[in-house]
Protein backbone atom coordinates (compact mmCIF):
# COMPACT_ATOMS: atom_id res chain seq x y z
CA UNK A 1 0.00 0.00 0.00
CA UNK A 2 1.70 3.79 -0.69
CA UNK A 3 1.26 5.93 1.44
CA UNK A 4 -1.51 8.44 1.31
CA UNK A 5 -1.05 11.88 2.31
CA UNK A 6 -4.83 12.71 1.07
CA UNK A 7 -6.67 14.94 3.38
CA UNK A 8 -7.12 18.09 5.37
CA UNK A 9 -3.86 18.51 8.12
CA UNK A 10 -3.91 21.55 10.51
CA UNK A 11 -0.40 22.61 11.82
CA UNK A 12 0.18 22.15 15.98
CA UNK A 13 3.78 22.66 16.18
CA UNK A 14 6.13 24.73 14.15
CA UNK A 15 10.16 24.54 15.61
CA UNK A 16 12.61 26.99 14.22
CA UNK A 17 10.29 28.45 11.09
CA UNK A 18 11.73 31.81 11.98
CA UNK A 19 15.13 30.25 11.79
CA UNK A 20 14.10 28.91 8.43
CA UNK A 21 12.26 32.43 7.69
CA UNK A 22 15.42 34.28 8.34
CA UNK A 23 17.43 31.51 6.08
CA UNK A 24 14.64 32.55 3.14
CA UNK A 25 15.87 36.61 3.69
CA UNK A 26 11.73 37.31 4.44
CA UNK A 27 11.64 40.87 6.41
CA UNK A 28 11.30 41.17 9.72
CA UNK A 29 7.41 42.79 9.52
CA UNK A 30 6.56 39.74 7.32
CA UNK A 31 8.28 36.99 9.98
CA UNK A 32 6.29 38.75 12.73
CA UNK A 33 2.95 37.71 11.14
CA UNK A 34 4.19 35.04 9.37
CA UNK A 35 5.04 33.18 12.99
CA UNK A 36 1.44 33.32 14.31
CA UNK A 37 -0.21 31.64 11.49
CA UNK A 38 -1.82 28.26 12.21
CA UNK A 39 -1.79 27.35 8.04
CA UNK A 40 -3.86 24.48 6.83
CA UNK A 41 -2.60 21.92 4.44
CA UNK A 42 -4.97 20.54 1.99
CA UNK A 43 -3.82 17.70 0.16
CA UNK A 44 -5.25 15.93 -3.01
CA UNK A 45 -2.85 12.81 -3.98
CA UNK A 46 -3.69 10.80 -6.94
CA UNK A 47 -1.32 8.37 -7.77
CA UNK A 48 1.84 10.23 -8.30
CA UNK A 49 0.13 13.27 -8.78
CA UNK A 50 -0.22 15.95 -5.82
CA UNK A 51 -1.82 19.33 -5.38
CA UNK A 52 -0.87 21.09 -2.10
CA UNK A 53 -2.75 24.14 -1.15
CA UNK A 54 -1.32 26.02 2.07
CA UNK A 55 -3.51 28.51 3.53
CA UNK A 56 -3.62 30.91 6.11
CA UNK A 57 -5.17 33.94 7.27
CA UNK A 58 -2.37 35.93 5.72
CA UNK A 59 -0.86 33.92 2.47
CA UNK A 60 -1.87 30.66 0.50
CA UNK A 61 0.36 29.07 -1.44
CA UNK A 62 -0.58 26.15 -3.88
CA UNK A 63 1.60 23.68 -5.61
CA UNK A 64 1.37 20.93 -7.62
CA UNK A 65 3.99 18.37 -9.31
CA UNK A 66 4.43 15.21 -10.30
CA UNK A 67 6.95 12.44 -8.75
CA UNK A 68 10.05 12.37 -10.95
CA UNK A 69 9.01 15.18 -13.22
CA UNK A 70 11.10 18.56 -12.30
CA UNK A 71 9.21 21.72 -12.59
CA UNK A 72 9.72 25.58 -12.14
CA UNK A 73 8.19 26.68 -8.78
CA UNK A 74 8.16 30.59 -8.46
CA UNK A 75 7.68 30.79 -4.67
CA UNK A 76 5.25 33.45 -4.93
CA UNK A 77 4.19 35.11 -1.41
CA UNK A 78 6.93 33.35 0.09
CA UNK A 79 10.01 34.31 -0.90
CA UNK A 80 9.40 34.90 -4.57
CA UNK A 81 12.69 33.15 -5.58
CA UNK A 82 12.17 30.99 -8.84
CA UNK A 83 13.92 27.47 -8.55
CA UNK A 84 14.01 23.82 -10.13
CA UNK A 85 12.33 21.63 -8.09
CA UNK A 86 11.86 17.91 -7.68
CA UNK A 87 9.84 15.94 -5.93
CA UNK A 88 10.94 11.88 -4.94
CA UNK A 89 10.38 8.94 -2.80
CA UNK A 90 12.66 8.07 -0.83
CA UNK A 91 10.71 5.03 0.95
CA UNK A 92 7.47 6.33 2.24
CA UNK A 93 9.09 10.08 2.43
CA UNK A 94 8.03 12.96 -0.32
CA UNK A 95 11.15 14.27 -0.62
CA UNK A 96 11.58 17.67 -2.86
CA UNK A 97 14.69 19.69 -3.91
CA UNK A 98 14.53 23.35 -4.84
CA UNK A 99 17.35 23.95 -6.83
CA UNK A 100 18.64 27.51 -6.74
CA UNK A 101 19.99 30.30 -5.17
CA UNK A 102 19.74 28.94 -2.05
CA UNK A 103 21.67 26.32 -1.14
CA UNK A 104 20.38 22.89 0.32
CA UNK A 105 16.91 23.77 -0.22
CA UNK A 106 14.50 21.94 0.27
CA UNK A 107 11.64 20.07 2.08
CA UNK A 108 10.14 16.53 3.28
CA UNK A 109 7.15 15.05 4.40
CA UNK A 110 5.82 12.02 5.92
CA UNK A 111 3.39 10.02 8.14
CA UNK A 112 3.97 8.94 11.54
CA UNK A 113 1.14 7.57 13.24
CA UNK A 114 -1.67 9.98 12.77
CA UNK A 115 0.22 12.73 12.05
CA UNK A 116 1.79 14.83 8.89
CA UNK A 117 4.86 15.80 9.06
CA UNK A 118 7.01 18.49 7.50
CA UNK A 119 10.86 19.23 7.67
CA UNK A 120 11.39 22.32 5.30
CA UNK A 121 15.35 23.39 4.79
CA UNK A 122 17.11 26.45 4.07
CA UNK A 123 21.13 26.59 3.78
CA UNK A 124 21.60 25.52 7.66
CA UNK A 125 18.44 25.88 9.02
CA UNK A 126 15.51 23.12 9.63
CA UNK A 127 12.19 23.97 10.44
CA UNK A 128 9.67 20.96 11.92
CA UNK A 129 6.26 21.05 11.75
CA UNK A 130 3.84 18.76 12.54
CA UNK A 131 0.41 18.77 11.27
CA UNK A 132 -3.08 16.65 12.54
CA UNK A 133 -6.17 15.53 10.53
CA UNK A 134 -8.48 18.55 11.34
C1 LIG B 1 7.68 32.49 3.90
C2 LIG B 1 8.22 31.13 4.22
C3 LIG B 1 3.98 32.93 5.20
C4 LIG B 1 6.98 33.16 5.05
C5 LIG B 1 6.06 34.28 4.64
C6 LIG B 1 4.68 33.86 4.23
C7 LIG B 1 1.63 29.78 3.08
C8 LIG B 1 5.19 21.41 1.45
C9 LIG B 1 5.41 22.74 0.83
C10 LIG B 1 4.42 22.86 -0.31
C11 LIG B 1 5.81 24.79 1.92
C12 LIG B 1 5.33 25.86 2.85
C13 LIG B 1 6.37 26.91 2.93
C14 LIG B 1 6.13 27.95 3.93
C15 LIG B 1 7.33 28.85 3.83
C16 LIG B 1 7.08 30.17 4.41
C17 LIG B 1 2.77 32.25 4.59
C18 LIG B 1 2.56 30.87 5.17
C19 LIG B 1 1.39 30.15 4.50
O1 LIG B 1 5.05 23.73 1.79
O2 LIG B 1 3.86 21.23 1.86
O3 LIG B 1 4.62 24.05 -0.92
O4 LIG B 1 6.84 24.88 1.30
Amino acid sequence: MPVDFNGTWNLVSNDNFEGYMVALGIDFATRKIAKMLKPQKVIKQDGDSFHIHTTSTFRDYVLQFKIGQEFEEDNKGLDNRKCKSLVTWENDKLVCVQTGEKKNRGWTHWLEGDDLHLELRCENQVCRQVFKRA
